[in-house]
């Protein structure tokens, strides 16, 4: 294998975008460039809002482990989903979101056809083998018009894409590291999810799959809890 294969192997190539639906688009290799410093930049981000699996309002344990950066951190507890300017573990506001987070976010809206993306909250999803997202609706925005940004790293996954009503049979691909999808328009309130992560090993994050999901939330107060 010449040296050339061996980068590649390493660092994807973008791709054309694909469309997943109308508004969903799938930018294959989009953040491959920036992965090593996108995990980098997590250090100090888990440092201060450590991972930590929520508590839905049914009361089930989620198996993906969470934090937040940005002005705004998507939440769950007893009392629902929502946004919260502060950590609850903490009381502290959320790390603030590196400028290479905001940035790449913005630059992968576009290419997915949502110029002046700004988002204000980036939840950061960890993935252990068996974790799972079960079928879902990111709903608790507030403000439908801006475009959801999902930017996978380290392990694949099979993601789950679906259609209005929970019970659409979903469609499945592949997500590997450095793959991003940009989500908005018809699409928005699609149902979603993620399979149970396979064990393996990355290069970049070890056993585990790290999802960063960039939004753009509304603050006029913490957001209303939805319960669904
Ligand atoms: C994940 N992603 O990929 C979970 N939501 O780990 C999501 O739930 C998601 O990727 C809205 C838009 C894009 C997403
Ligand atoms: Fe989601």
């Amino acid at each position: 294998m010449v040296m050339a294969d061996l980068f590649s192997e390493l660092e994807p190539e973008p791709q054309p975008p694909e469309a997943l639906g109308d508004g969903a688009t799938l930018l294959r290799g989009f953040a491959a460039a920036e992965a090593r410093d996108l995990v980098a930049a997590l250090g100090s981000i888990t440092a201060a809002a450590p991972f930590r699996h929520m508590v839905t309002p049914g009361g089930h344990t989620m198996s993906v482990a969470m934090t937040n950066c940005g002005d705004a951190g998507w939440v769950s507890d007893r009392g629902g989903y929502r946004y919260a300017t502060r950590d609850p573990e903490s009381g502290r506001a959320w790390p603030e979101m590196p400028t290479i987070f905001h940035d790449l976010a913005a630059r992968a809206a576009a290419a997915g056809g949502f110029g002046g993306f700004s988002a204000n909250s980036c939840l950061i999803n960890r993935y252990e083998p068996k974790a799972r997202m079960s079928l879902h609706q990111d709903k608790d925005e507030g403000d439908f018009s801006a475009p959801i940004v999902s930017i996978s790293l380290g392990l694949p996954a099979t993601f789950l894409f679906g259609g209005m009503k929970r019970s659409d049979r979903p469609q499945r691909f592949r997500l590997e590291s450095g793959d991003v999808v940009v989500w908005g328009g018809a699409t928005r309130m699609a149902y979603h999810g993620v399979a149970p992560l396979a064990a393996g090993e990355s290069p970049l994050t070890g056993g585990v799959r790290i999802n960063l999901t960039f939004r753009r939330a509304q603050l006029v107060a913490d957001s209303r809890p939805s319960q669904t």
